[in-house]
């Protein structure tokens, strides 16, 4: 029996409440692919159903703390040294084509340094969990990166720039340095659970430009607490602010960090 901390109890809670509403929303979905008009505007009303589920539910919990979300952006605390960064639904594109893979990411900042993190998705009822010095778990079960260290065996993700973003040309450039040199390549659409992945082993790696700090904080900690490597591309901690991130297991870090640092030169 995993014991938690109450902070982790009511993010885990908030998270679940979230669910079940964006769970009822997506069989909607599903059904909404053949119509013609298809089901974007829905889907939109779903994030911010989540998303109002999540703050409230945070807010009753943790008065004093400020909020970081997505849709609702930056909200002042009392407390302002604690916020949460707040993302109701990562993976909105599978969601809207009804594909499982979406999740809600909540991280806990405290004094500018994140310290707790929850990933849940909802369809597979994975709950990813982390708290800083108290290790990471996938519900029960204490989580641990992977242990491979040749990159010609290991499986790294990935994100695309999308549409009418920039830095198409350059992710060109690193999946070029990249993809020779691994086992296998994934675009899942979600990097919340992308690192939750690495988190879990599924992965031994991750990279991606262009992302907010939304998708990334409540993964940031499930990798460092699962004893992975997470920093931006010069090899700082800087992640949220720049938007670049690579995570991976301890013995491939360094070389995914280098190999990307050369696609860019
Ligand atoms: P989202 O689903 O919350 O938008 C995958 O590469 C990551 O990019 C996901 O975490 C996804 O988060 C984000 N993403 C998806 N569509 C996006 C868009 N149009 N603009 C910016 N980020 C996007
Ligand atoms: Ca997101």
């Amino acid at each position: 029996m995993v014991i938690r901390s109450a902070l982790l109890n009511v993010m885990m809670a908030a998270a679940r409440k979230a669910a079940r509403s964006l769970l009822r929303d997506y069989g909607e979905v599903e059904n909404l692919q053949v119509s013609r008009k298809g089901p974007a505007d829905f889907v939109s009303s779903a994030d911010l159903k989540a998303e109002k589920t999540l703050r409230a539910e945070l807010k009753k919990a943790r008065p004093g703390f400020g909020f970081l979300l997505e849709e609702g952006g930056e909200v002042a605390g009392d407390d302002k040294s604690q916020r949460w960064i707040i993302d109701p639904i990562d993976g909105t594109t599978n969601f809207l084509h009804g594909i499982p893979n979406f999740c809600i990411s909540i991280a806990l900042e405290r004094d500018g340094e994140l310290v707790a993190g929850v990933v849940y998705q909802p369809l597979g009822d994975e709950m990813f969990h982390a708290e800083k010095g108290a290790g990471a778990f996938l519900n029960e079960r204490r989580l641990r990166v992977s242990a491979r260290r040749k990159l010609e065996d290991t499986l790294i993700a990935t994100g695309i720039p999308f549409h009418g973003r920039p830095g198409h040309e350059v992710f060109l450039k690193e999946l070029a340095a990249v993809m020779p040199t691994v086992a296998g390549i994934r675009r899942f659409g979600s990097a919340a659970l992308d690192l939750a992945y690495v988190a879990a082993g599924r992965c031994d790696g991750y990279w991606e430009a262009g992302i907010k700090p939304w998708d990334i904080a409540a993964g940031v900690v499930l990798v460092r607490e699962s004893g992975g490597y997470v920093t931006d591309y010069d090899g700082g901690s800087r992640m949220l602010d720049t938007g670049e991130i690579v995570a991976a297991n301890d013995h491939l870090h360094q070389s995914l960090l280098r190999l990307l640092k050369t696609a860019r030169a």
